[in-house]
């Protein structure tokens, strides 16, 4: 099937296609022969998913073998669906394969990762000029960013409320500048408008943005600014009591008139840095440098003679700050993969212990 008829975007009410298909998912789809068709994940609710084919807006829901092995598409998946349109029914049957795929690690007892989305070409970390700004938790981000796949841009929304920057805000902006390395950062106002021309590079038709940040810096408000109208709900509430609220509750696909693609995200409350060692050596790719020059291959950079790390701390190269952070993410991520171990232990125990139980009762029903 042609690829271009998938993706076309002269959207004529009757004329509807999906948002980010292209060749390379058009060749791994065309392993599925029989009434099968391609769509997209637009909202994941808990037991449908709404998606968005050639036939329009459809609801599916995860077939039984899919669930039985653990796979669950995210908004931003592309999955195959067997088609039974003559009797109204759609079944997800397979997820094709991601390009990339953001996680905030997990939260849970099971230690399972949490995935928030899928196929993301760029990824908006947003803060906001306030309690938010904070060069740990961008370093957090930045980690969980890159080891999604997607590219990072850091945005630093509301700087209307800081009209003539105060040597405070213009400080932690250059902070955050010189910790962000190549990471393009952006000073803005969703709400005035201010800067939004900047973003002007990253909207690529076809492209998948995605926003993330604490709820309240003005994710939805920033993509009702982009659309140029109010397509996402957004909070009123003022500066000071808006803290732990979070507005938008659900994740959701937008596609601009231009062809790009946007996923608003509920605020994130905790990040966790699940399976992000690759994520932690890009966002310091200081330390990793000044690492190399370690004596001992495995130093941990905390007690070893010769650390090329430790020794640039004494000499102020890097901040205490930073080295801590570093560490503190390490710590945190070797914690996560223990727990990852963990749960994985009580996940085959509990499949186990399912296994023993339906044995015994089959013995039970032959021997009756
Ligand atoms: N002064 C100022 N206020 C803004 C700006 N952008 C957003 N706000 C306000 O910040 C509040 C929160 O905005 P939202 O867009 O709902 O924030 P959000 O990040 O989507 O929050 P969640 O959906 O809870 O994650 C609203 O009252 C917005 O009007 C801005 O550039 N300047
Ligand atoms: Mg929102
Ligand atoms: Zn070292």
């Amino acid at each position: 099937m042609n690829n271009k008829y998938r993706n076309k975007r002269n959207n004529t009410s009757d004329n509807f296609f999906i948002p980010g298909w292209n060749n390379s998912l058009e060749s791994a789809f065309s392993a599925y022969k029989g009434p099968y068709v391609p769509g997209r994940v637009a909202v994941r609710h808990k037991t449908v998913c709404n998606i968005l084919t050639e036939k329009g807006e459809i609801q599916a829901a995860v077939s039984g073998a899919m669930r039985r092995v653990g796979k669950q598409p995210v908004v931003g998946d592309f999955v195959v669906l067997l088609d039974q349109s003559d009797i109204n029914s759609y079944t997800i049957v397979d997820i094709l394969p991601r390009t990339s795929c953001l996680s905030r690690g997990s939260t849970g007892e099971s230690g399972e990762e949490q995935l928030i989305a899928a196929n993301i070409d760029t990824i908006f970390i947003v803060t906001a000029v306030g309690h938010d700004l904070n060069l740990r938790r961008l370093e957090r981000y930045l980690t969980i960013v890159y080891s999604s796949g997607a590219r990072p841009v850091i945005l630093i929304n509301k700087i209307d409320l800081a009209e003539k920057l105060s040597d405070d805000i213009s400080q932690t902006i250059q902070q955050i500048k010189d910790m962000a390395g190549d990471v393009p950062v952006i000073t803005l106002s969703a709400l005035s408008s201010k800067n939004l021309e900047k973003l002007d590079p990253f909207m690529i038709p076809d492209d998948t943005i995605a926003l993330i940040g604490s709820s309240g810096v003005g994710k939805s408000t920033l993509i009702n600014a982009l659309f140029g109208n109010e397509v996402q709900k957004t909070s009123g509430v003022r500066e000071d009591d808006d803290k732990g609220k979070h507005t938008t509750t659900v994740r959701q696909l937008f596609l601009l008139p231009n062809g790009t693609i946007f996923i608003d995200n509920p605020g994130i409350r905790e990040i966790q840095l699940g399976e992000s060692s690759g994520g932690i050596d890009r966002t310091f790719s200081d330390i990793a440098e000044l690492a190399q020059n370690c004596r001992f291959k495995d130093c941990t950079h905390r007690n070893e003679p010769h650390c090329a790390v430790m020794k640039a701390l004494d000499e102020g190269l890097i901040t205490q700050e930073r080295f801590d952070s570093y560490h503190k993410l390490n710590d945190e991520l070797a914690f996560q993969k223990d727990k990852a171990e963990i749960g994985l232990k009580r996940l085959e125990k509990k499949k186990y212990k399912g296994l023993a139980q339906a044995a015994k009762k089959y013995r039970k029903s032959e021997r009756e």
